[in-house]
């Protein structure tokens, strides 16, 4: 489906799926652009595809190729974006102007978020959500985006990068669910779990879907499914490289979109790439858990 109007490319298989009401997985693909070092994230983001796929659920990774909207991605696509070059992140204030200018773009939860829910795909996956990092002044759209779009967000919780105390709070003041699967507190993306302890939890999915149902009925933010990485790293090593990955970035004045990028990146190095090893292995986990839920979301719709 094309419209140059909008500027907007379905897969076909994407496209068949909603139109069949059969499940249907985004996937957001700023980690391919630019949370992992070439080439995991090009094998990541494949994997994490073929887990969807494996589950019968079509999964529809979300960028921005040329100025045009890409709900869908084959292999060259995805090897673009992983490659990097001339590759921007956008989140949701750059998506009018990527388009507009035709520019290629990863789309952040944020941007992902926005595009899905105009398109009623209402499951996504990813590896952690942006949020409030340290001292205030630097706060992810991803957390007003999840404020007022009805959908399933699967994660690891918040990056371990952030305020992850801040992060919590502003989701609950915003109204955004947070429910551990099979854990009663939050994860902390690198870390098995951030001593922050979670509302709500929920041990199967139909308990899930029975949940987001209802909280849609009521209520048009997403909810927060989270479940903690199986290989994290240990606190000690975790609080020891984001110390110095902050100072480094303090030292080299990061701001804005290219933070997170950076800490990740610095994260990577001092760990030997162990964070990037724990990364790519919730990604594809966080994707797997997404299209069962997808799946039994798309049944109880069915019943
Ligand atoms: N999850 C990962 N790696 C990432 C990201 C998520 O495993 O790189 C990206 C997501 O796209 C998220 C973004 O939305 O980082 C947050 O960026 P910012 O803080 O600039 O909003
Ligand atoms: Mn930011």
């Amino acid at each position: 489906v094309t419209s140059n109007q909008l500027a907007l490319r379905l897969r076909d298989d994407v496209s068949q799926a909603l139109a069949e009401g059969r499940p249907v997985l985004a996937l957001e693909s700023a980690f391919v652009s630019h949370g992992l070092p070439f080439p995991v994230n090009r094998e990541t983001a494949l994997a994490a595809q073929n887990e969807a796929r494996s589950l019968g659920v079509v999964p529809a990774m979300i960028a921005v190729l040329d100025g045009v909207v890409r709900v869908g991605l084959d292999e060259a696509e995805i090897e673009r974006l992983a490659s990097g070059r001339g590759v921007v992140k956008a989140s949701c204030w750059d998506l009018g102007a990527v388009t507009a200018l035709r520019q290629t773009a990863g789309t952040t939860v944020a941007a992902t978020l926005a595009i899905a829910g105009r398109l009623g795909i209402r499951v996504l996956a990813t590896g952690g959500i942006g949020g409030a990092h340290p001292g205030g002044r630097d706060v992810s759209a991803d957390l007003w985006t999840l404020a007022h779009t009805p959908a399933a967000v699967v994660c690891s919780g918040p990056k371990a990068i952030l305020d992850l105390p801040q992060t919590l709070e502003m989701l609950e003041g915003l109204g955004v669910p947070v429910v551990g699967y099979g854990t009663d507190e939050l994860p902390a993306f690198f870390a098995a779990s951030s001593g922050l302890a979670l509302p709500w939890r929920v041990d199967d999915l139909d308990t899930a879907a029975q949940l987001m149902r209802s909280h849609w009925h009521w209520h048009s933010s997403s909810v927060l499914l989270v479940q903690p990485p199986d290989n994290a790293l240990s606190p000690e090593e975790l609080r020891e490289a984001l110390q110095w990955a902050e100072s480094e970035a303090r030292l080299a004045g990061v701001r804005g979109r290219e933070l997170t990028p950076f800490l990740l990146a610095r994260i990577a190095e001092r760990t030997q790439g162990r964070s990037v090893e724990v990364n790519r292995r919730l990604l594809v986990a966080n994707a797997g858990l997404a299209a069962r839920l997808a799946k039994t979301l798309a049944q109880r719709k069915a019943e």
